[in-house]
């Protein structure tokens, strides 16, 4: 039976499971939530693979009680969550009491079990009838105006709070892959999104800092590894390029710096977008900075016409690599690559590992879910950040992700991340085998 690195007992190092609102909340009408740009996205036919939405997804609304009880019973004292904007905010950005109401009950649940929360603003689900979204400036004074309003009604009650989770996501999948909500295809577009998020990003923080001055406060990446599918110098090019949209543009700011000339020339007109003192807002003081990390690319020179306009193509895994359900590699050692890398850049306050988890869609027999291939996974990984904290690095805590199964995004239900199996026409959870592993690993 495996056993915990002393350096990650549960006495010195915190654990934690992972969800994001969209994905397990469902109730989308309820209470007065208006629209996310992911519910009218998954309204467009094609967009989600398996035609499915977040109406419903764990119905986590109205079982919050039960969903908390298990976090406690699977021995985890820290939960990560994210917040709805369009759930505690009405069409003219109002407090809708009633929901914010929701995550009262759920701290009171939380509290009672003597869970810590950490709480996430931004996890994708932008209100839909900000117009323009983040392709538009005032969205990110919209998002200071809320992040003010959960600072009022909830700061005392978090010690811990991010503003955004993966903007690179939301930037880059949204506006220039356009497979994520809202779906726009074009290059410039998404680095003027990429620059309005870090914006939004900055004032966030200086409105929650002038509300509450004790909550930590940070931000959640999801850094690249981007390795070069070969060493010819285009191919390591191609694979710098990566890195730097994925980094850079997020990593450069949070610090004071500007973006790499590449990504100047990228946005090109729309350089206007960004603002003298722009810098200096996105540049707050971090008092933590989460980490999500699941696997690594491999770049090659691009190939087509859209790919030469962001310098790069990925190249997908294939045998003898060790995949994942949804066909992500399994490398364990780029979390330790990827963390010495930005060290090596910039200066980065304390770390968490607020994801980290992978696709194993095994399905329930007998009433187990026997998930190996996500035990072993998560065992190689734990290795990976014991040994970054051995040589030094401040890694504080790991946050699995996820509690369980729940909407994957454009891969609607197909995908399965969780340590709980869900049954979503019943709504039934059952723990699996890793869930156990962990329960057994956090008590000893
Ligand atoms: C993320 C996402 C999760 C995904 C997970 C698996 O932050 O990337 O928070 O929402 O479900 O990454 O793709």
């Amino acid at each position: 039976m495996p056993a915990l690195d002393p350096l990650l007992q549960p006495t010195r190092f915190e654990w934690g499971c992972a969800t994001s609102s969209f994905q397990i909340e469902g109730a989308s009408t309820a209470d007065g939530k208006v629209p996310s740009i992911w519910d009218t996205f998954c309204a467009e036919p094609g967009r989600i693979k398996d035609a499915s939405d977040g109406r419903v997804a764990c119905d986590h609304y109205h079982r919050f009680a039960d969903d908390v009880r298990l976090i406690a019973e699977l021995g985890f004292k820290h939960y990560r969550f994210s917040i709805a904007w369009p759930r505690i905010t009405t069409s003219n950005n109002r407090l809708n009491v009633a929901g914010m109401d929701f995550y009262k009950r759920l701290l009171d649940a939380l509290d009672q079990h003597g869970i810590t929360p950490n709480a996430t603003l931004f996890h994708w689900d932008l209100p839909a009838h900000l117009e323009g979204g983040w392709l538009n400036r005032d969205t990110a004074y919209r998002f200071a105006e809320y992040t003010e309003l959960v600072a009022r009604h909830l700061g005392d009650r978090l010690p811990r709070v991010a503003t955004l989770n993966e903007p690179w996501c939301s930037a880059f999948l949204g506006h220039d892959l356009g497979v994520f909500a809202p779906g726009v295809q074009n290059r410039a577009q998404s680095l003027v999104a990429a620059h309005h998020l870090m914006l939004a990003h900055g004032l966030g923080l200086q409105a929650w800092r002038s509300v509450q001055a004790q909550t930590s406060l940070g931000i959640v990446l999801n850094p690249e590894l981007c390795d070069p599918l070969t060493d010819r110098p285009e191919d390591v090019q191609a694979a710098r390029l990566a890195e730097w949209e994925r980094n850079d543009c997020f990593l450069n700011p949070l610090f004071g710096r500007e973006w790499p000339d590449a990504l100047l020339e990228q946005i090109g007109e729309l350089n206007a977008a960004r603002r003298d003192g722009d810098l200096a807002i996105c540049a707050q003081p971090l008092d933590f900075m989460g980490l999500n990390y699941y696997t690594r690319s491999i770049a090659r020179a691009p190939v087509t016409v859209n790919d030469a306009q962001r310098g790069y193509t990925f190249v997908a895994p294939t045998a003898p690599k060790r995949l994942t359900d949804i066909g992500w590699e399994i490398y364990p050692e780029g979390l330790t690559r990827v963390v010495q890398n930005l060290q090596a850049q910039w200066p980065l306050p304390p770390l968490w590992i607020t994801e980290n988890g992978a696709a194993d869609n095994t399905g329930l027999a007998h009433g187990a879910v026997d998930d190996g291939m996500r035990c072993d996974y998560l065992l190689a990984h734990f290795e990976q950040v014991a040994g970054l904290i051995r040589n030094g690095a401040d890694i504080r805590g790991y946050y699995v992700w996820s509690l369980m199964d729940n909407f994957e995004w454009a891969h609607g239900y197909s995908q399965r991340f969780g340590i709980v199996h869900v049954d979503f026409h019943t709504q039934k959870r059952t723990p699996k085998r890793s869930a156990l592993m962990l329960q057994k690993l956090l008590r000893e």
